[in-house]
């Protein structure tokens, strides 16, 4: 039955070519599909078919929607001019890419730059459309497949607005929703009172160093259970934001 072709496994099925035509086997229940006519085939890490027909045409098959990697995540950044920068992991079989704010496309508000296949991809909004929110990006691929999971991030105000007092009630806020529980209530309340005493007092090296212990306190790989990711990320980048803020005015 098979003429010549090759054999390949992606993804637990089996890919190859009979008489002319492309399928893939469930090498479990039997089940066979045609996925595309073509001669020899070859198929990349994405499940992609690349198949040969006449002697010139070049065909893909894609069925398979694309992945972002299991650690990908977005990542937002104010510019100094009043922008946002969203950045995420991209690979090869993605095309195209959809995002949304608080559930409303906003794809059309911003400017798409990608370094590379396999590398990142950058939004950057203008001051006008830049805006806080629930931001999504999902990923189209070139057969016009669109990824299942989305990235996600929330992007709270611009970095002039981060403050001591702003975090410490983002904290409460997240313990009292449960977002942060445990032995991590304390530790990072008291890391954050510490870290307002000092610089109230004008002793801005011992308050980054407790705000750094906060960081650390955050990311004890045993306090994971008790921090919401979505929570995490958005202290951390108010964390990061202060210690930015406190750098650039100890050296002015
Ligand atoms: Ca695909």
């Amino acid at each position: 039955m098979l003429a010549g072709g090759y054999l390949n496994f992606h993804d637990g099925y089996l890919y190859g070519e009979a008489v002319s035509r492309i399928f893939r086997l469930d090498p479990v229940t039997w089940e066979h599909t045609i996925l595309s006519k073509g001669h020899y085939f070859a198929q990349d890490e994405y499940g992609r078919v690349f198949t040969g027909r006449n002697s010139m045409d070049l065909y893909m098959y894609d069925d398979i929607a694309p992945i972002f990697a299991a650690d990908a995540s977005l990542q937002y950044e104010w510019t100094e001019d009043g922008g946002l920068v969203l950045e995420w992991p991209v690979n090869a079989d993605m095309k195209k890419f959809q995002i949304t704010r608080d559930g409303v496309d906003v794809t059309a508000n911003g400017e798409l730059s990608r370094e590379g296949g396999n590398g990142t991809a950058k939004f950057n909004m203008a001051a006008d459309f830049a805006e806080p929110g629930a931001y999504e990006v999902t990923a189209i691929d070139y057969a016009g497949n669109e990824s299942e999971e989305a990235l996600s991030v929330i992007v709270n105000e611009q970095p002039d607005d981060v403050t001591l007092e702003g975090l410490n009630e983002q904290l409460k806020a997240y313990i009292s929703s449960g977002d942060v529980r445990g032995p991590l209530v304390n530790q990072l309340s008291n890391s954050l009172r510490q870290a307002q005493h000092h610089y109230s007092a004008g002793r801005t090296a011992q308050a980054t160093k407790q705000l750094e212990d906060f960081l650390k306190r955050m990311n004890n790989p045993p306090m994971g259970r008790h921090i919401e990711a979505d929570a995490k990320q958005t202290l951390e980048h108010a964390v990061h934001e202060l210690l930015v803020q406190w750098h650039h005015a100890d050296t002015d």
